[in-house]
C-alpha cells in the first residue's frame, strides 16, 4: 500500500496530491453531493466509501448499483461528483451509469485499476488503484486499494472544504501508514483461520452481520464465500436481523459477526446474545484483547485496533482468508469459480 500511494501522499507534511483530479478548489466547494456507482465487490467499496466520505468531508453521498442507476432517472447535475468504482474499468453497467451522469452534467472521477480502460478514459478525473493484476476472478486486493483510495479522496476533499486541518490530516495519514504492519498481523493468523475454515466448512449456509461502516464488509465477506465456495451466504445489517434472518438461526448456522469496539459495540453484543440464545455458532472478528466478545462466542478471529474509518480495510482480510480456506478445503477452484467472468461487459 505504501508503494502504491507514496507518490501521492506525504504523511509528514500532511499533504495529498491527486494527480488526475480536475476540479479546482472553487469547483469542489460548489459540490452539493457525491454519487457513487459500481457493481459487485466495487459496490461494497462504494458503500464503505459513503461512510468514509460523509464522515470526513460532510457531503451527502448516495450509492447505487450500476445496474439500477442506469435504468432510473437519477438526480444528478453539475454540482454532483459522480465517482465510479471498477477494478476492470470495463463493467458495462458502471460505464452506463457514468455516461448517464455525464449527460446530466455531473463531474466525474473514476477509481480504477486498469490503466486506460473505458471507465478511466471516459471520466474527467481518474484515481488509479495500482493493485496489480487480479489473477483470480473474485476481487480481493483491488477492494483493499479501492478503500484506501476512497479514504485518500475523502481526506483530500475534507481539506479542500476546510473540514480537516493539516495536523488532523497528518494524523489520519499516519494511521493509514501503519496499516501494512497491522495487515501483516492479520495475515499471521492465516493458519488459525484455516483451522476455523476446517471447523465450519461443512455448513450449508452462513450469515454475516455488521453495523455502520462494517455492514458493507459483512456483505463482502458473504459475497467472497458464495463466489468461491458456492456456500449460500448472506450479509445483513445486524440491526435488521430481528426483521427476518433471525428465523434462520439454529445450531447449524455459522454467524460471522464484525464486533470490534465502535460506537455501536453494545448493540453488536446484544445481537451476539440473540444469536447464541438460538444456538447459532458465532464466529466473531474482534480485537485480541476484547474479552467481552471472546468470553461469549464459539470462535474469535483477532484483529488489531485502528480508527473506525480505516477498520474496514483490516476487517475484510480475515473474511477473504476464511472464504479462501473454506473453498480450498471443499476443493473448488478459487481462481476460476464457475459461471463468473472477470469483467462483465454486457
Ligand atoms: C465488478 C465485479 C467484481 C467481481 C467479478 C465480476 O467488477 O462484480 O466485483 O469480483 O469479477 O465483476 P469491476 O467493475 O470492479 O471490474
Amino acid at each position: 500500500l505504501i508503494d502504491t500511494f507514496r507518490h501521492r501522499v506525504d504523511p509528514h507534511g500532511g499533504e495529498i496530491i491527486l494527480e488526475e483530479f480536475h476540479l479546482n478548489p472553487d469547483e469542489v466547494k460548489r459540490l452539493k453531493k457525491i454519487t457513487m456507482v459500481a457493481c459487485g465487490t466495487s459496490f461494497h467499496a462504494a458503500l464503505v466509501g459513503k461512510f468514509m466520505l460523509e464522515s470526513l468531508c460532510r457531503l451527502p453521498v448516495e450509492v447505487d448499483l450500476g445496474s439500477e442507476f442506469r435504468y432510473r432517472d437519477p438526480f444528478v447535475d453539475s454540482q454532483t461528483l459522480l465517482i465510479s468504482i471498477s477494478q476492470s474499468g470495463e463493467t458495462a453497467d458502471t460505464l452506463a451509469g457514468l455516461r448517464e451522469a455525464k449527460t446530466k452534467g455531473a463531474r466525474s472521477l473514476a477509481i480504477c485499476n486498469a490503466v486506460g480502460s473505458s471507465i478511466a478514459r471516459e471520466s474527467e478525473s481518474v484515481f488509479y488503484t495500482h493493485a496489480g493484476p487480479e489473477i483470480g476472478v473474485a476481487s480481493t486486493k483491488a477492494f483493499t486499494t479501492q478503500l484506501v483510495s476512497l479514504y485518500l479522496i475523502g481526506l483530500y476533499l475534507a481539506k479542500q472544504l476546510g473540514y480537516r486541518q493539516p495536523d488532523q490530516i497528518q494524523q489520519n495519514l499516519q494511521a493509514l501508514f501503519k496499516l501494512p504492519t497491522l495487515l501483516q498481523d492479520v495475515l499471521d493468523e492465516n493458519r488459525a483461520i484455516r483451522e476455523i475454515g476446517q471447523k465450519y466448512m461443512k455448513a450449508n449456509n452462513f450469515l454475516y452481520l455488521g453495523r455502520g461502516i462494517h455492514y458493507p464488509i459483512a456483505l463482502e465477506g458473504a459475497l467472497k464465500l458464495k463466489e468461491i465456495s458456492y456456500i449460500h451466504a448472506e450479509g445483513y445489517p445486524a440491526g435488521e436481523m430481528k426483521h427476518g434472518p433471525i428465523a434462520l438461526i439454529d445450531e447449524h448456522l455459522p454467524v460471522v459477526v464484525l464486533a470490534t469496539r465502535s460506537p455501536v459495540f453494545e448493540k453488536m453484543m446484544s445481537n451476539i446474545e440473540e444469536v447464541i440464545a438460538r444456538r447459532g455458532r458465532v464466529i466473531a472478528v474482534s480485537e485480541s484483547d476484547n474479552d467481552t466478545v471472546r468470553e461469549k462466542v464459539e470462535t474469535t478471529i483477532p484483529v488489531p485496533e485502528t480508527s473506525l474509518e480505516l477498520s474496514p480495510i483490516l476487517l475484510v482480510l480475515p473474511l477473504q482468508l476464511l472464504a479462501y480456506h473454506i473453498a480450498d478445503l471443499r476443493g473448488t477452484d478459487v481462481d476460476q469459480p464457475r459461471n463468473l467472468a472477470k469483467s462483465v461487459t454486457v
